[in-house]
């Protein structure tokens, strides 16, 4: 396999969440500088920005996208598009650092030839939060979804197939990337209300990578 994926196969440790669920602590730490570095390049071509939801709420978390699909929400609905409607241009691709990586953690989790389309990247500032939802806007739902958390910690909550399902809490932290495929690819999740803190690289602040395949 790639190069990538040898110097990231290590003896990580790893923690199954569910069926087809597999938490890989740490996993993106070592790649986490060239993550950062490759985001502040994308976020200047296509900024945060809070989308407002079809209801009409600005979200709390501010997102933006890279990658051939961007998954965008306003009055009309959720969808992906290839145009970021901010700056009327396609979202910035997607950088090799970022599928690289999300393509390692797929297949050492089980999932090979992982090749995602669509990055969605999720900010949250202490207060924000997302509530509990399905992501359901993909079109092949056989593919699984890669996560990776930045900055500071948040708790995730994951829920079951049904919306009053029981909710597991558990904390994501720092270079945690979490691989959500299969049974688990429709259950319900959502983030926590982030709580103030500060992070010896990110300050305020915790970013999520989701990497999808969209199209
Ligand atoms: C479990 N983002 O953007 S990623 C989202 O931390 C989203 O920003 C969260 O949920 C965040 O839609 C969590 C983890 C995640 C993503 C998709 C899942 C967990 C999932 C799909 C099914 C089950
Ligand atoms: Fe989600």
């Amino acid at each position: 396999m790639s190069d990538l994926f040898d110097k990231l196969a290590t003896s990580e440790p790893r923690e199954a969440l569910g069926e087809g669920a597999v938490l890989l602590r740490g996993y993106a730490l070592s790649e986490a500088p060239a993550l950062l570095s490759a985001l502040d390049q994308l976020v200047s071509q296509a900024p945060f920005r809070h989308m407002v939801t079809p209801g009409g709420y600005a979200m709390s978390v501010a997102m933006t996208n890279c990658g051939a699909a961007g998954w965008v929400t306003d009055r009309s609905g959720y969808r992906y598009d290839a145009i970021d409607p901010h700056t009327g241009r396609p979202w910035p691709v997607m950088p090799a650092c970022f599928a690289g990586l999300a393509t390692a953690a797929a297949e050492t989790a089980g999932y090979p030839g992982f090749d995602p389309d669509a990055c969605l990247i999720n900010r949250y500032a202490p207060g924000a939060r997302l509530s509990l939802h399905q992501d359901r806007n993909e079109l092949d739902l056989a593919h699984p979804i890669v996560s990776v958390s930045l900055g500071l910690p948040a708790t995730f909550q994951f829920g079951g197939m049904k919306r009053s399902d029981p909710v597991r809490r558990i904390g994501l932290r720092h270079g945690d990337v979490a691989v959500w495929g299969g049974p688990s690819r429709l259950r319900f999740h959502g983030v926590a209300e982030l709580k103030d803190g500060h992070h010896e690289v990110l300050g305020r602040q915790r970013i999520n990578l989701t990497f999808r395949v969209a199209f």
